[in-house]
């Protein structure tokens, strides 16, 4: 230690009074120590500090001049209802300040179903725009310039289909595929660990994304092929080692599918993007962009490219969703801005800023124009974009960096020892370490040890109610049935039939470029659902297993004397009963976002329900029968994707109709408290909305099951 170290920690101490300073080292759920002070003697050692922007090993970002030249792109992820009113709202938002458009596809879409399939009749619309066909993408993209407006659509399950619609509304509109600019999400990996709007099972969807890579970098030499993207690992309650890790390797695992096809890795490495979560814990987000690019070149140098582009990464990042709050909502705003603002140190490329009411439901225009002026705001004012990578040489920054990279890295080679993602995937491992993340997070928050400002602390006595928008989603199916009842009416269906064949032949024989065929059943009006028949004809479903981790939840309170009254208290039910409770979680329609779910089933699991996870994407009457049949006392349906209004009715109905039992339905996820009456009317005893302790969400369901009926 040095002798200023010494003086430091004898004078921290006097102030801590007694107390070391180690006391006040801040373990991270990462597992990285954050000490109280840095100095000159935690960079001994780390390598790439005296590296310069816009060269390898790019740890201070990909270009030379970063936003000194060109500042991020304000790129405003966005869409619902119809494509009529979605194309008014980007128009509307590029008018105003956005500088890329990027595309919301509703649940229906994203998991290839057209709007009129029995399956998605509470979700078309609803988190996003419903496209059907080519005539809806002309719609979407009307007198929006292809050739200059750059379009980022995610889209993973139905990617064939809706890559095919967007190239065809391309060349319909005058602009040839090569003068195409955007991004397709394309990264199904983390869709089996995360998102869960996969649709076929996980080799002939790792096929696919190499089609679309091969097809890209031959005729779309502006379109980034693939968004690799860890957003949704955060959202899912990964650490941001992890993040990156799974991220990282989930690219990796792209590229040598790539290389497989035969393709040179100069050809398409270029137009490789990313995109991250940016949270809370902002010098480490920041660090986090930095260590990505960092390990991404090395990860890129096995493969050895000649181009320079072919060992940078360039990212997308989008604000935190689950760092939103219900509760005293405009102080989202806030904590927008602060991600916003790391994004930024950190050297993103893109930027979607959350807006503040989207724990609770899809932007109004009002809540997306702060969003939108957030950036513009620290694009303008702040002159934060008049030097490149501002925080380097921080002795923390540069320490967090080097610490995320090493640990990312560790994590990293575990996945390659596994034999590379696909298989880690298909083990269940980055899943599972993903999840028991999410309960440990979970737990720290109910227990008030990770404080959240108007959730946990600080609470305000009444919340007041804001505006918010409310898709009618019946509207939307209507219309958009009319309008697939012409394009079929329309369309030449020997045409159709034969371009669809001929697609299924490809797929199921493995020759030829999938996206290729799937262009021409597009041009000839086959639909999305059509084009993803076809590939289901030659390809199948995947399904997945649910799993629900144990011991974690439980684990955080061992000891804790309230958590242990339940406990009791559920003992002593099943004690008279002679059984557990049983409740089963209930995922409807086609909405994946599964890590509610998962936490309340984990949780309620430890305390001493008997629980059951249901399978992802029943319908009201197939949960009621798997409710029925496994004899459960309660269905606790999880709803994030605004389906509640139209499926939790269903469900009460379906549930009363198949059994004489009465068996409790409660909602949980997020609902807006405008919603809540109407759900109660149609039989729901309890809602819960966005940030409900989980114990008292348990307190609650016990209350009900004996008899106390509640609200
Ligand atoms: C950039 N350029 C520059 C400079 N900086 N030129 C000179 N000097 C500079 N300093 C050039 C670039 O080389 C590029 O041209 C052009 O300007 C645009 O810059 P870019 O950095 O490529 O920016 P952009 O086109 O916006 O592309 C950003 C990436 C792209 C690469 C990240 O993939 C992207 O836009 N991704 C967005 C993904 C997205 O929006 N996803 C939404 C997820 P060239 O191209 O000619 O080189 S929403 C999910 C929400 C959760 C859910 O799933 O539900």
């Amino acid at each position: 230690m040095t002798d200023k170290m010494a003086d430091w920690r004898a004078l921290a101490e006097k102030e801590t009074k007694g107390k070391s300073v180690d006391d006040l080292t801040w373990d991270t759920p990462e597992g990285i120590a954050v000490k109280p002070v840095y100095t000159a003697e935690d960079l001994d050692g780390i390598d790439g500090l005296d590296s310069m922007p816009g060269q390898a090993p790019f740890l201070r970002g990909p270009r030379a001049t970063m936003y000194t030249g060109r500042p991020w792109t304000i790129r405003q992820y966005a869409g619902f209802s119809t494509a009529e009113a979605s194309n008014a709202f980007y128009r509307k938002a590029l008018a105003a300040g956005q500088q890329g458009v990027s595309v919301a596809f509703d649940l229906a879409t994203h998991r290839g179903y057209d709007s009129d399939h029995p399956r998605v009749e509470g979700d078309v619309g609803k988190a996003g725009v419903a496209i059907d066909s080519v005539e809806d993408m002309k719609i979407l993209f009307d007198q929006i310039p292809l050739e200059s407006v750059s379009v980022s659509m995610t889209m993973n399950g139905a990617v064939i289909p809706i890559l095919a619609n967007f190239i065809v509304a391309g060349e319909e509109q005058g602009v040839s595929r090569d003068k195409l600019s955007g991004t397709i999400q394309n990264d199904i990996l983390k869709e089996f660990m995360v998102r869960n709007t996969y649709i076929y099972p996980p080799e002939p969807s790792m096929r696919i994304i190499a089609d679309i890579i091969e097809y890209t970098a031959q005729e779309m030499p502006k379109f980034n092929s693939i968004s690799i993207s860890g957003y949704h690992m955060q959202e899912a309650g990964a650490t941001l080692v992890q993040e990156l890790a799974f991220t990282l390797a989930d690219g990796r695992e792209y590229v040598r599918a790539a290389l497989k096809k035969g393709l040179d890795v100069d050809v398409f490495a270029g137009r490789l993007s990313f995109f991250f979560a940016i949270g809370m814990n902002f010098f480490m987000e920041a660090a986090k962009l930095r260590a990505a690019r960092l390990l991404w070149t090395r990860i890129m140098q096995e493969f050895a490219p000649k181009k320079p582009s072919s060992l940078m990464l360039r990212t997308h990042c989008q604000t935190s969703g689950v760092s939103l709050q219900e509760q005293d909502p405009y102080n989202n705003i806030v904590r927008t801005a602060f991600e916003a603002m790391s994004a930024v140190l950190g050297g993103t490329q893109s930027l979607h800023t959350n807006s503040f009411d989207e724990a609770i439901a899809l932007p109004t225009e009002f809540s997306a124009r702060i969003a939108r002026n957030t950036q513009l705001i620290l694009q303008h004012e702040t002159g934060i974009t008049r030097v490149v990578d501002p925080l380097a040489g921080s002795y923390y920054v540069e320490s967090l960096t080097n610490d995320l990279a090493e640990k990312a890295w560790a994590l990293i080679e575990e996945i390659q020892g596994l034999g590379g993602m696909t298989k880690a995937v298909e083990s269940g491992l980055p899943k599972r370490l993903i999840e028991e993340a999410a309960t440990r997070r979970q737990a720290a928050v109910d227990r008030g040890e990770d404080v959240i400002v108007g959730v946990n602390k600080y609470q305000l006595e009444t919340e007041e109610e804001i505006d918010i928008l409310d898709i009618d989603n019946r509207a939307v199916r209507e219309s958009q049935i009319r309008r697939l009842e012409q394009v079929k009416r329309q369309r030449n269906a020997a045409a159709v039939d034969a371009a669809l064949s001929a697609l299924r032949e490809a797929a199921a024989s493995g020759t030829g470029n999938i996206l290729e065929f799937a262009v021409d059943a597009a041009r000839a009006r086959a639909t999305v659902g059509e084009i993803s028949d076809a590939l289901r004809d030659a390809f199948g479903d995947h399904h997945a297993v649910p799993r629900v981790v144990h011991d974690v939840y439980g684990a955080s309170y061992d000891g804790d004397p309230e958590y242990q009254t339940l406990v009791d208290r559920l003992g002593e039910m099943t004690k008279t009963a002679g059984t557990q409770p049983k409740i089963m979680i209930a995922k409807l329609g086609q909405d994946g976002h599964d890590r509610g779910a998962k936490v309340i089933a984990s949780a309620f699991g430890d305390i001493g329900f008997d629980v059951l996870a249901g399978p992802l994407f029943q319908t009201p009457e197939e949960a009621a029968a798997l409710a029925v049949d496994s004899k459960v006392d309660v269905v606790g349906m999880s709803s994030l994707a605004a389906g509640h209004k139209t499926l939790a009715p269903q469900l009460v109905q379906a549930l009363k109709s198949r059994s004489d039992r009465d068996i409790i339905v409660v909602v949980g996820g997020v609902i807006p408290r405008q919603d809540y009456q109407f759900l109660l009317d149609a039989g729901v005893s309890a809602v819960f909305g966005p940030g409900t302790n989980v114990l008292d969400s348990a307190r609650a369901v016990l209350d009900l099951l004996e008899g106390k009926k509640r609200n």
